[in-house]
């Protein structure tokens, strides 16, 4: 690959787009939709859910802002501002903001036990430590896209840019662990995936904390047969103690679960053709966001794809870990991708069932371990589906893409804004008006077709 440079840490409005998948239900499920993202806002960001998850997450926040920039556009841009306002000075978003005005013990691990206010260079908002996958460049793009002229009044893109640029840099600096030119994940909650089959093998050598050592508070508002085991619980928090420990230092022999994870590389390539066209329009050079987009499309597709689809890779081993999951077919966002022809393949296999399954399953359909109620071992999300729709798009598959775009909104007008859905039958699981579902259901009703200007 070339050398290339890049740069250092440098009032409601309808969108005019009809509402309704072609017919009159839409405008129920618009409105419908447009209530949960009413009832989860909190003065300046969206909860995922009130009682589950009531603080702002991270990569949710980004979907959120594509939803709520049809019904807001400034409200998705205070999303996203509120988000990176909890930036730390070495770059990272955390993948949690905690919101001071909720009860210490609504969910865990919470600000106790991140300590994150007594580290240099934190936010003085208490947060997590730990980061999410990066879907905030092609998001605050899409926020711009919704109206140019309310964010140009605002500044909203010449203020996240340089937090944007900070961001991608922490990423691919302090982040690149094994010197690949990927970034690694150093926590499964980093994935976004929590508990996907995929992080079972690098998870098996974390010893759990006992967990008389911890309390969870995810089984006051959700199924535990639904949710991950005590057992994952207790290895997650062995992680992020060692991490917080650390005093959130990153090196490849301080952390004991390091992934390179098809997903977040790939949002993170993506998110460099969407700073590219931010950075032209604050009036910086985008070279250097196309180059760094080249590069990562380029090591992404070297390193992690392999017959048909892409796998994560544990840091520590070398291995490819091959397990078939939806982040394998994911780096399908990414503009260019030279096999994407053969990842809409495996998506439409009996692995995926992109043609009938719906959502697409979390995790392959036929492996023996598959569990349609379990989070993500099988169930399918909005969000993942989004991206494929999204993918599917971008890679002109426009009559699988809306197919899946009819399948999705059809499926959540009759189980509601759930967190996830068995993807064979449609019964929902999770927590109920869960917050993306909400917002990606609202964009593809605004957007029969995903915005693909300027980052395709
Ligand atoms: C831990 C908020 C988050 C999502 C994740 C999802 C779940 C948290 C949890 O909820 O994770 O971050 O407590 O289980 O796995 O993707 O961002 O909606």
């Amino acid at each position: 690959m070339t050398a290339c440079t890049v740069p250092g840490p440098v009032s409601p409005a309808p969108s005019g787009a009809s509402p309704g998948a072609g017919n009159g239900a839409g405008v129920g499920l618009d409105r419908a939709a447009r209530r949960v993202l009413v009832a989860n806002w909190r003065r300046h960001a969206t909860v995922p859910a009130a009682r589950l998850y009531p603080h702002q997450w991270s990569w949710d926040s980004a979907f959120v802002a594509i939803g709520l920039r049809h019904l807001s556009p400034v409200r998705a841009q205070r999303e996203l501002e509120s988000l990176f306002g909890a930036q730390w000075a070495d770059g990272r978003i955390p993948h949690i903001v905690f919101d001071p005005a909720v009860p210490a013990d609504a969910y865990f691990p919470g600000p106790s036990f991140w300590r994150s206010t007594g580290i240099p260079g934190a936010p003085a908002v208490p947060t997590s430590g730990i980061v999410q996958p990066p879907a905030h460049a092609l998001a605050a793009w899409l926020t711009f896209r919704a109206d140019p002229g309310a964010a140009r009044a605002r500044g909203f893109l010449p203020r996240l840019y340089p937090r944007l640029v900070a961001w991608h840099h922490y990423l691919t600096t302090r982040r690149d662990l094994t010197g690949s030119g990927l970034i690694s994940i150093v926590h499964p909650w980093e994935s976004g995936m929590d508990n996907s089959p995929a992080w079972d093998v690098p998870l098996s050598r974390v010893t759990p904390v006992p967990t008389a050592e911890f309390t969870r508070r995810d089984l006051d508002h959700a199924a535990a047969a639904e949710r991950p085991t005590d057992t994952d619980y207790g290895r997650y928090v062995r992680l992020a103690r060692d991490y917080r420990d650390a005093g959130y230092a990153d090196s490849l022999r301080g952390h004991g679960f390091a992934v390179e994870d098809p997903l977040c590389n790939a949002l993170l390539a993506a998110g460099e053709h969407a700073l590219a066209a931010i950075a032209a329009e604050v009036g910086a050079d985008p070279a250097p966001h196309r180059c760094a987009a080249a590069r990562l499309t380029h090591d992404l597709t070297t390193s992690l794809y392999d017959g048909g689809t892409f796998f994560p890779r544990d840091a520590h081993t070398g291995a490819l870990i091959r397990t078939y999951s939806i982040g394998g077919l994911l780096p399908l966002i990414v503009p260019g991708l030279p096999v994407a022809a053969e990842l809409i393949a495996t998506a439409l296999s009996d692995r995926f069932r992109l043609a009938g399954a719906c959502p697409v399953p979390s995790y392959d359909l036929t492996a023996d371990d598959h569990d349609s109620g379990k989070y993500w071992r099988g169930p399918g999300w909005i969000n993942t589906s989004w991206l494929l729709w999204y993918g599917l798009h971008l890679h002109g598959e426009t009559a699988h893409a809306d197919d899946l775009r009819r399948r999705l909104l059809d499926r959540v007008r009759r189980s509601g804004f759930r967190e996830y859905f068995d993807p064979l039958t449609g019964t929902g699981h999770g927590t109920d008006d869960f917050s993306w579902t909400a917002a990606l259901v609202l964009d593809m009703l605004r957007s029969p077709a995903p915005d693909l200007d300027q980052v395709a």
